[in-house]
């Protein structure tokens, strides 16, 4: 298994990631992020906008990207899932976009691995915010663990909650080392990709001084063959992408029931 997150250098060649931009604008123009500057792909199927859907959907198939994924996945078959690809934005001083430290397996549960594919329109990791990690010469064994401790744990009015926030603090005394030591923030150009798994711990970098912009997008994918529990609970929405005998690509919408 390689080491997480892996950086990869233009997944996304200029002319692909200004027709991303296009879609990205598109999509805002429908009013689905409802002033929240995000929205995922699953909201422009609800909104009928599924040729945005499906044309952010082909632009990836055709990346490099693709042959990452395939790879991740063991060499088949690999699903997008709708739910949880999403064009974002932040502007300067709006905080209330930003996520805190937590990981994807909030959402994705375990028993199936979900690689995010994080790809920024702007440079980030300076002036715009790109996103903070754990390094990866940590081991987060034990802060994994503490995550799966407080899934079980039930709270004073009898309720069991995940525990879906973590602060840099309670990283830090998970993982018995300083803050600093600990957590990075790649610096990235446009149409680089970050990419890591549920349990790759991250958040959104907190830039104190002179803060840019920054637009991005995730793609998050898993095999085709092994979707999440929770996914398959939730009824959600995927885009299955396979290799045809000639060697193109074919994208297939499928509806959880
Ligand atoms: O892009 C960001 O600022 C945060 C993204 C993130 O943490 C997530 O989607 O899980």
């Amino acid at each position: 298994m390689p080491t997480w997150p892996l950086i990869v250098e233009s997944v996304m060649d200029s002319t692909k990631l200004n027709q991303f931009f296009d879609l990205f604008q598109e999509g805002l123009r429908t009013g689905v992020d409802g002033g929240r500057n995000t929205f995922h792909l699953q909201h422009l199927l609800q909104a009928d906008r599924r040729d945005i859907v499906e044309a952010t959907c082909r632009l990836f198939a055709d990346s490099q990207g693709d042959e990452i994924a395939r790879q991740l996945v063991g060499g088949g078959d690999y699903a997008m899932l709708l739910s949880a690809c999403v064009y974002r934005a932040h502007e300067p001083h709006r905080r209330d976009t930003h996520l805190g430290l937590h990981f994807d397996a909030n959402v994705f549960g375990q028993d199936a691995l979900v690689f995010n594919f994080w790809i920024p329109f702007d440079r980030v990791g300076e002036r715009a915010p790109g996103l903070t990690l754990v390094k990866s010469d940590v081991d987060v064994a034990p802060l994994v663990d503490a995550w799966r401790r407080s899934r079980l744990e039930t709270a004073d009015d009898g309720v069991t909650r995940p525990k879906i926030r973590f602060s840099v603090e309670e990283v830090a005394a998970a993982l018995g080392c300083p803050a600093d030591d600990m957590l990075f923030t790649p610096i990235l150009g446009p149409g680089d990709a970050l990419i890591f798994h549920q349990f790759v711990i991250h958040a959104t970098q907190l830039v104190e001084q002179d803060e840019e912009p920054r637009r991005s997008f995730e793609i998050r994918i898993c095999a085709a063959d092994k979707i999440p529990h929770a996914c398959a609970e939730r009824a959600e929405a995927l885009m299955i992408a396979r290799r045809t005998a000639n060697g193109g690509r074919e994208l297939k919408f499928k509806q959880l029931a």
